[in-house]
C-alpha cells in the first residue's frame, strides 16, 4: 500500500485509550487506511513528524450558528469555518432555521445551502430549527429531510416568543423524530419565569447588561430541563439538552441517565470558564458586559463552574460544543443594538458568544496533557469523546468521522509537544470575523499545531496558518443518530407495563 501521507512519532488518542507510542497513521485518498509501525513510504508519500505530541481526532463542533438571519453581524461560512480549522475543528454542524411563516422546510434548506456552498474550509452539516411544526412537515417533510437530505436532528426552543413551542408541540415533534431515528435537541428555559422577571426589571429601570443574567436564573433552566426530560420520557424519545449551564439541571440529566433514559446533554466552554461578573460595567466601557450576553446566561458563582466540570468528567455531558453564536460588539445591529442614545437595554442585545476556534484548546487545557495529573479535570480519552467521537455517533456520522481508525476520514489534530504551544488567547490571533473574544487573556496549555481534514493539512500554525482552501469543506449527509446514553423502551414511573401501547405506536 502506498500512502499519500504518513503521520509519525505521535501519541494517538482514541475515545477509550492513548495508544502505545510508535504507531504511525497511514493515509490514502483522504482516509485513514492503517495504523502501524514502520509504514512503507515512497517518493510521493508526505511525512509529518508529530515530534512526540498528542494526536486527537479532528473536532466536531455540533452546535454552531453561521449566517443565520438573526445574527446579521456574525460569521458567515467562510470566516466561521476558517476559524474552526484554525482551532482544530474539522466538521461543524450548523443550523438551518425555520421561521413561523415558513410552511415548508425545503426552500429554507435551499437558502442555507446556498450560503454555505463553496465557502467552507471545514466539512459541515445542518440541524433544523423547527418553529412551525405543521402536520405536513412532521409527516411528509421530516422523513424526506432524514432520508434524502441527511439531516437527522432538530433543535426546539422552549423560550423566545418567535420560536417557543408548546409542550404539546414538543411532544408531537419528539414522536415524529423517534419514529425516524432523528435526534431532538432542546433549548430548555422557562419562558414565563423569564418574562415575569424581565417585566419587574424593566419597571425598576434595571436594564444594564448584567441584568440579563438576573433575568434568566438557574431555576428557569432547571424547571424546563426537568420538563423536557419528562416529555421525552413520556414518549420514549432520545433527546439532548443543549448548552447546559446549571448544576441542578445537570443533576436532572444525571438522575434520568441513572434510570437508563436516553437523555443526553451538551455544555459549552463559556459555562465552564466564565461567570456573570463579566457582564458588569467596566470603568472604561459601561456596556462592555454585552460581550458576554448569552442564553442561558453565565452563572453567578465559581461553584457553578466547578459543578459543571464534574459533569464533564463523570460522563453526564455527551458533547462539548462552542454554541458559536457571534454578534459583533461595536456594531449597531450587533451587541450595540442594546445601546441607543446612551441608554442600555439588555433586552435588545443579541444573544450569543463566539467560540468556534477556542473550543478545542479550552478543553485540552484541562486534561493531563497540560496539567499535572492531580489537577486535570478530565482524561484525554474523555476529551476525544466530548469534542469529536460522541458528536459523530450521536449525529449520524459514526464510522466516518470522530475517530482515528482505519476506514475513517483522516481528520486529525496534532498538538504541540509537551512544554510547547502554550498560548494566551487574544482576539487578534483568531480567524473569525469578530471584534472580540470572551476569552481574551486566558492562558491555555496548548493549541492545535496542525489540523488535517480528509488527509490535507489545512492548518499549519507555524507555516502559513490557514493553508486549506475555501470550498474544500464538503457537505455531510448524516445517517440516523446513535443513542449513546441509556436505551429506548424504558417504562415510565407509575405507568403499567406496556401502558403506552394504548395510545402510542411502538
Ligand atoms: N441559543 C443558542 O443555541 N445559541 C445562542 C442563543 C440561544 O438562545
Ligand atoms: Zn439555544
Ligand atoms: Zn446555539
Amino acid at each position: 500500500m502506498e500512502f499519500d501521507l504518513v503521520v509519525k512519532n505521535g501519541l494517538i488518542v482514541t475515545a477509550s485509550e492513548i495508544l502505545p507510542p510508535g504507531l504511525e497513521i497511514g493515509i490514502k485518498d483522504g482516509k485513514i487506511t492503517c495504523l502501524g509501525t514502520s509504514l512503507p513510504v515512497s517518493s510521493s508519500t508526505k511525512i509529518l513528524d508529530a515530534e512526540g505530541a498528542y494526536i486527537t481526532p479532528g473536532g466536531i463542533d455540533s452546535h454552531v450558528h453561521l449566517a443565520q438571519d438573526n445574527c446579521p453581524t456574525g460569521d458567515g461560512w467562510e470566516s466561521g469555518t476558517r476559524s474552526a480549522i484554525a482551532g482544530g475543528t474539522t466538521t461543524v454542524i450548523a443550523f438551518a432555521s425555520q421561521e413561523r411563516h415558513h410552511s415548508s422546510l425545503f426552500p429554507v434548506l435551499a437558502a442555507y445551502h446556498a450560503k454555505a456552498a463553496g465557502q467552507a474550509y471545514s466539512d459541515y452539516s445542518f440541524h433544523f430549527i423547527l418553529t412551525n411544526p405543521t402536520s405536513h412537515i412532521l409527516t411528509t417533510e421530516l422523513p424526506r429531510l432524514a432520508t434524502d437530505e441527511g439531516i437527522t436532528s432538530v433543535k426546539l426552543y422552549m423560550t423566545y416568543e418567535p420560536m417557543q413551542l408548546s409542550d404539546r408541540a414538543l411532544l408531537e415533534i419528539m414522536l415524529a423524530c423517534r419514529a425516524l431515528g432523528m435526534t431532538t435537541m432542546i433549548h430548555a428555559e422557562n419562558a414565563d419565569m423569564i418574562a415575569l422577571i424581565i417585566a419587574g426589571l424593566e419597571a425598576r429601570g434595571n436594564l444594564a447588561p448584567f441584568f440579563h443574567a438576573v433575568a434568566r436564573p438557574r431555576i428557569a433552566e432547571d424547571e424546563a430541563s426537568y420538563r423536557a426530560i419528562s416529555l421525552a420520557e413520556l414518549v420514549d424519545a432520545p433527546m439532548l439538552l443543549v448548552h447546559m449551564s446549571s448544576e441542578t439541571a445537570m443533576q436532572h440529566v444525571r438522575s434520568a441517565q441513572d434510570r437508563l433514559l436516553p437523555v443526553h446533554a451538551e455544555t459549552c466552554p463559556h459555562y465552564l470558564y466564565l461567570i456573570s461578573e463579566t457582564l458588569r460595567e467596566q470603568p472604561h466601557d459601561h456596556f462592555h458586559g454585552a460581550k458576554h450576553v448569552c442564553s442561558p446566561p453565565l452563572r453567578h458563582r465559581v461553584g457553578d463552574l466547578e459543578a459543571l466540570w464534574r459533569g464533564v468528567a463523570n460522563g453526564t455531558f455527551t458533547t462539548w460544543s462552542s454554541d458559536h453564536a457571534p454578534s459583533k460588539y461595536d456594531h449597531p445591529q450587533g451587541k450595540k443594538a442594546g445601546l441607543k442614545d446612551g441608554v442600555m437595554s439588555f433586552k435588545t442585545i443579541p444573544n450569543g458568544l463566539p467560540g468556534i476556534e477556542t473550543r478545542m484548546a479550552l478543553l485540552f487545557a484541562a486534561t493531563e496533557a497540560c496539567l499535572p495529573a492531580a489537577e486535570a479535570r478530565l482524561g484525554l480519552p474523555r476529551f476525544v469523546q466530548l469534542t469529536a467521537s460522541n458528536a459523530a455517533r450521536m449525529y449520524g456520522l459514526g464510522g466516518k468521522k470522530g475517530s482515528i481508525a482505519p476506514g475513517y476520514d483522516a481528520d486529525l489534530v496534532i498538538w504541540y509537544p509537551k512544554g510547547r504551544g502554550e498560548t494566551v488567547v487574544s482576539n487578534g490571533m483568531l480567524h473569525h470575523d469578530m471584534d472580540y473574544t470572551p476569552f481574551e487573556g486566558l492562558k491555555v496549555g496548548n493549541w492545535p499545531r496542525y489540523t488535517i481534514l480528509r488527509g490535507q493539512v489545512v492548518w499549519d500554525r507555524d507555516n502559513g496558518g490557514v493553508v486549506g482552501e475555501k470550498g474544500y469543506g464538503e457537505y455531510m449527509k448524516r445517517g440516523k443518530g446513535e443513542v449513546i446514553v441509556g436505551k429506548v423502551g424504558q417504562p415510565v414511573h407509575g405507568m403499567l407495563e406496556n401502558e403506552r401501547q394504548f395510545w402510542m405506536n411502538p
